[in-house]
């Protein structure tokens, strides 16, 4: 699989997905990021990116140019036309649902936003969906395009180690986890649950169920009506 990013601050992204599990595998070549500067695509002599809204307002607007061009080399760099995302606050909110299901193409581009926005008509033109990470405001798309891209990632064959993967598919059947304890088997008082210390595999098994479905209840009762 192949990841676009199409930012104003590439090198915050390339930081970001150098690291850690992901950094790996894109050296191992399970898959590929590649972040691209819409400002190098701004055709007026000034490198402008923005401009004021029509019909006045607060704040400066991306302009639709830039990030149109920015899109079409991506799609000439690829030979393919990536199924393109912007993230923001008015899109559907992201869900593990919605990541397995991008994690199925070949190649998706994450438009990043900035300012108050972008002018609508490229969203029109390219964008292929809105996607929002939470009911919340940030300063630019850069975070939330990471998180969509760590969280598609992970899914990939290869990515996570095998014993990972199996938990990753039974983790999303929608309860939370169950609380975890390693050693020392007493800490600051506090012992580990003895159950967990018995070694007797059926009741460890029914006990974290159990905890998993009482947490659930307890904290997201929203999930458990899914
Ligand atoms: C995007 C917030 C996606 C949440 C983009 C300001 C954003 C966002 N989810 N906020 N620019």
């Amino acid at each position: 699989m192949r990841i676009d990013i199409l930012t104003l601050f590439p090198e915050m992204c390339e930081r970001v997905y150098s690291e850690s599990i992901i950094g790996r595998s894109i050296a191992k070549g399970l898959l590929e990021i590649k972040s691209h500067n819409i400002r190098d695509f701004a055709a007026n002599k000034h490198h402008n990116v923005d401009d004021t809204p029509y019909g006045g307002g607060m704040g400066m607007l991306m302009m639709a140019q830039p990030i149109y061009d920015c899109y079409m080399h991506v799609c000439e760099e690829t030979g393919a036309k990536p199924y393109l995302i912007y993230m923001s606050p008015q899109g559907k909110v992201l869900t593990q649902e919605k990541v397995k299901e991008l994690a199925k193409m070949d190649n998706i581009a994450i438009l990043c936003g900035h300012y108050e926005g972008v002018d609508e008509r490229v969203i029109e033109a390219i964008v292929d969906e809105e996607i929002s990470i939470g009911d919340y405001v940030l300063t630019g798309g850069e975070l939330p395009a990471l998180v969509l891209s760590d969280s598609v990632a992970r899914m990939l064959p290869g990515v996570l180690a095998n014993d990972e993967a199996m938990e990753k598919e039974s983790h999303y059947s929608g309860l939370l986890e169950y609380p975890q304890y390693t050693k020392p088997a007493v800490w600051n008082d506090m012992p580990v649950p003895d159950v967990l210390l018995s070694g007797h595999h059926a009741n460890i098994e029914k006990w974290r169920n159990e905890q998993s479905v009482k947490r659930t209840k307890e904290r997201r009762p929203d999930l458990l009506k899914k």
